[in-house]
């Protein structure tokens, strides 16, 4: 179908667009309408244009908030900055990439991959840059979402994919006297490359995924650095390598090479769940070899029990690094265990009463996740606010679509996250249902396609029986979890399920609202 055909139901609801007065700005036309408006030019966003383009969809556009695509790639730019999964697994199964250099590539030749897809795949007339969208509404009468943009323009859209992505907002902690500090404050995920951490004085405060490759780079030109750990990570070495040419050679001319590699590398880290989701003789095996990588890099006994985690493993993100132990020891490092009491003028203060003086502090302490929020105010049918339908934690079907906002797609949603495989594996299959779905609504004609809210609610009841019995539930704490312990992130199973899932969709489990 094409939208040309509904002029008359977009002008009925830009007519009735609710936040149209508030805004200054306010133009009487949408900018444009189309058959499918993504959110985010990050790897979902443009992994969905592709296979939208490629199932013969091409009326899309993608809004991207900053001038540059790339998402989580090009803002996490720290020193270190690398993938903790192989690339040949990091990547589209559909876009393979022969030419890795290593076997886990850092995040300068992650991003040339993203910017690879854009120029492959001509991509970059669809992304409108410096689009940030401040709030999305259904318009039930025309079967139509408004995407709001900060600036008050709009778009409108027959189907909506959010692919802002989960980790897109970072978070400085709440420690007392943060604003006080008058040296150099750093994100990890918006790193300062202008700052010359040559013989400076830093504190690190975090020691998860970001901070365990952050310090190993800092202890090599900084004065010192003092490591400020809350909760130590469990640690598995990273069988990192450098890629040799007759490999990529044999890759370039045998693709079906590097499929039975990636093939080999996905069933590797599916056998990984039986460790890292559920507790099982696995998980034991997995803690022995993490004890084990511990003590051959750590000879200090008393260093050693300072970084031996008291949770199962895979409760949180478990950390691969080969570098991370070895620059805890260097002369110039130091692993503070006492827990921050404040920030002072000169530096962090620890509960012992000492206040360590420092140039810099680089927090490296995470994202604010969205557990329970949406990226930016969601109103659905019968001006169902999706923020609030969320406050006690989100839920999704399939993690994909919510009951009462039709046509609306999340790439990353309610509970699809992995603690052992390729985040990129979950995501194509997320774009695959999402594709197929739309393809539905647009070759049908079909005005509205909702979830019916039993299926959603038998969905999810089944994914918080199986989350109870997994490592993610079993007592620590992590960003997996919202404050009263509530898992709205991970997908309590093997990807092959996941995939599986993902693979069948079935019209009954939608309500269908026709033009
Ligand atoms: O953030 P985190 P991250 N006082 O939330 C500590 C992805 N990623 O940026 O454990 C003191 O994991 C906090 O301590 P604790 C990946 O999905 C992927 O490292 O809560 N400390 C923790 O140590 C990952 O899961 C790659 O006790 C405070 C740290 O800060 C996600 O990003 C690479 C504190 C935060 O760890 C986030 O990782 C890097 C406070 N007030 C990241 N607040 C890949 O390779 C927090 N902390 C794909």
């Amino acid at each position: 179908m094409n939208l040309i055909v509904h002029t008359d139901a977009v002008e009925a609801s830009v007519k009735t667009r609710p936040s149209q007065s508030k805004k200054a700005k306010v133009t009487a036309q949408p900018l444009a309408v189309v058959n499918t408006l993504i959110i985010g030019a990050g790897f979902a966003g443009l992994g969905s244009a592709i296979r939208l383009q490629q199932a013969g969809l091409k009326d899309i556009v993608i809004l991207e908030r900053s001038s540059k695509v790339g998402g989580t790639w090009r803002d996490n730019t720290y020193p270190g900055a690398a993938c903790d999964i192989p690339s040949n697994l990091y990547s589209y199964s559909f876009a393979q990439n022969p030419n890795w250099s290593r076997g886990f590539s850092g995040s300068a030749e992650i991003l040339d991959y993203i910017n690879y897809l854009v120029g492959n795949f001509q991509l970059n007339e669809l992304i409108k840059f410096n689009q940030n969208v401040s709030a999305l509404s259904f318009d039930q009468a025309s079967g139509l979402w408004t995407i709001a943009l900060a600036d008050g323009e709009f778009y409108q859209a027959r189907t909506v994919i959010s692919a802002a992505g989960p980790l897109s907002n970072f978070s400085f902690p709440q420690i007392d006297g943060l604003e006080n500090f008058k040296g150099k404050k750093i994100h990890s995920a918006n790193w300062d490359h202008d700052y010359d951490i040559k013989g400076k004085r830093v504190a690190v405060i975090g020691t998860g995924a970001s901070a365990i490759q952050i310090i190993p780079e800092l202890v090599k030109t900084a004065d010192f650095v003092k490591v400020f750990q809350r909760t130590p990570g469990w640690v598995t070495p990273r069988p990192d390598y450098k890629t040799p040419e007759w490999n990529k050679a044999v890759f370039r001319t045998l693709p079906a090479a590097q499929t039975a590699m990636r093939r080999a590398l996905y069933w590797a880290h599916e056998s990984m769940a039986l460790a890292v989701i559920w507790n099982s003789p696995l998980t034991k095996v997995a803690e022995q070899l993490a004890k084990s990588h511990l003590k051959n890099q750590v000879k200090d006994t008393w260093l050693r029990r300072q970084l031996t985690p008291d949770f199962k493993i895979g409760c949180k993100r478990v950390l691969v690094s080969n570098d991370y132990y070895p620059a805890l020891q260097k002369p110039n490092c130091k692993l503070i265990t006492w827990p921050i009491v404040k920030i002072t003028e000169q530096g962090v203060q620890t509960m012992e009463g000492v206040e360590h003086a420092v140039d810099c502090i680089v927090f490296a302490t995470g994202f604010d996740v969205s557990k329970s929020g949406t990226p930016f105010p969601i109103t659905g049918l019968n001006n169902r606010n999706l923020a609030q339908e969320w406050s006690r934690g989100a839920q999704a079907y399939k993690s994909i679509n919510v009951s009462g906002f039709p046509n609306l797609f999340f790439t990353f949603g309610p509970n699809s996250g992995p603690g052992h495989n390729s985040a990129l594996v979950y995501m194509e299959s997320q774009i695959d249902y999402a594709v197929r779905v739309i393809k539905t609504i647009i070759d049908q004609g079909i005005k509205a396609l909702d979830v019916r809210p039993e299926v959603q609610a038998q969905y999810n009841k089944g994914i918080q029986q199986r989350l109870a019995k997994t490592n993610w539930n079993s007592g620590c704490k992590s960003w997996y979890l919202t404050e009263d312990g509530f898992n709205a992130t991970m997908y309590p199973g093997f990807a092959t399920q996941y995939k599986r899932q993902m693979a069948t969709f079935d019209q009954k489990d939608y309500q269908v609202m026709t033009a």
